[in-house]
């Protein structure tokens, strides 16, 4: 499969550096794509290479990746039609039961997901979902804390994608679990703010099955000529519409068979 680059790699390292300096001063910018009609999420994955290589170069640890956009119910929320898959870097996890700042944030939503550690290397094309099971060490719970840099949180596929899947903070807590001790598809999961219920689904609205949005990660990974370590922390994708949270929210997710995971936003 040939990828479809338009923008010049000139193009390339402004972009990166334009969603860069909008990720570090949580301010807004228009969507790459008012500027770059023609861009294609290969050029939005050419821009997120770019701004993972400048992260890594400026000594930040790469833990894992996620999975995004990967239920019916995000996908309608941001009016686009395909998964995508971002990085995640050691900084952008916070404590389970912490407060998080939302100050160096722009906008930020939370959504509840089933986070997976792999114990060996997952390769594509034509990983499945059996072969990301066999590779996976434990599952657990996790909110991941998105904040799209793209003003009224509004994108298509190659300006989030250029944006690390909006990727900002997540936490991870619970209980960890052995895949073949829990049936994914039926998990149930709860999401509390405030004390009040905001959204409830089953983990088999990640595409049928959570461990289907890691094999279709890795199958992406692959078109990138990379591979999934083992080790890796890797998310599968917001099981539920994600919800605005503000300073002095409190939120618990709650999954079945994996416990929850607590936090409270302030200033
Ligand atoms: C894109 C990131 C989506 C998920 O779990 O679906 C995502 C966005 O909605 O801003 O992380
Ligand atoms: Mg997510």
């Amino acid at each position: 499969m040939s990828r479809q680059i338009t923008l010049t790699p000139e193009e390339v390292v402004r972009l990166c550096e334009r969603i860069e300096g909008a990720q570090a001063r949580a301010h807004a910018i228009p969507k790459l794509t008012d500027e770059y009609p023609n861009m294609t999420s290969d050029d939005g994955y050419a821009v997120q290479h770019a701004l993972r290589k400048r992260f890594l170069a400026n000594g930040r640890r790469l833990v894992g990746w996620k999975a995004g956009l990967t239920s019916r119910a995000k996908m309608i929320q941001m009016g686009v039609n395909a998964p995508s898959i971002g990085f995640l870097m050691a900084d952008m996890a916070r404590p389970e039961n912490s407060a998080i700042t939302t100050s160096d944030m722009v906008h930020p939503r939370v959504e509840c997901e089933v986070a997976f550690v792999t114990k060996a290397q997952l390769q594509g094309p034509g990983c499945t979902r059996q072969q990301v099971l066999d590779a996976t060490d434990y599952v657990l719970p996790a909110v991941e804390i998105i904040d799209s840099r793209f003003s009224g949180f509004k994108f298509d596929m190659p300006s989030v994608i250029a944006d690390n899947g909006s990727s900002a903070r997540y936490v991870a807590g619970g209980r960890a679990r052995y895949p073949a001790d829990v049936d994914l598809r039926t998990l149930g999961v709860v999401m509390e703010k405030n004390g009040e219920i905001v959204a409830t689904g089953a983990s088999a609205a990640v595409l049928g099955h959570p461990a289907e949005a890691i094999a279709m990660l890795v199958n992406i990974l692959a078109e990138q000529g990379e591979v999934l370590p083992a080790g890796s922390f890797v998310m599968s994708g917001g099981i539920t519409e994600a919800i605005p949270v503000k300073p002095g929210d409190s939120v618990v997710a709650r999954f079945q068979e994996l416990g929850s995971v607590s936090m409270r936003f302030i200033e």
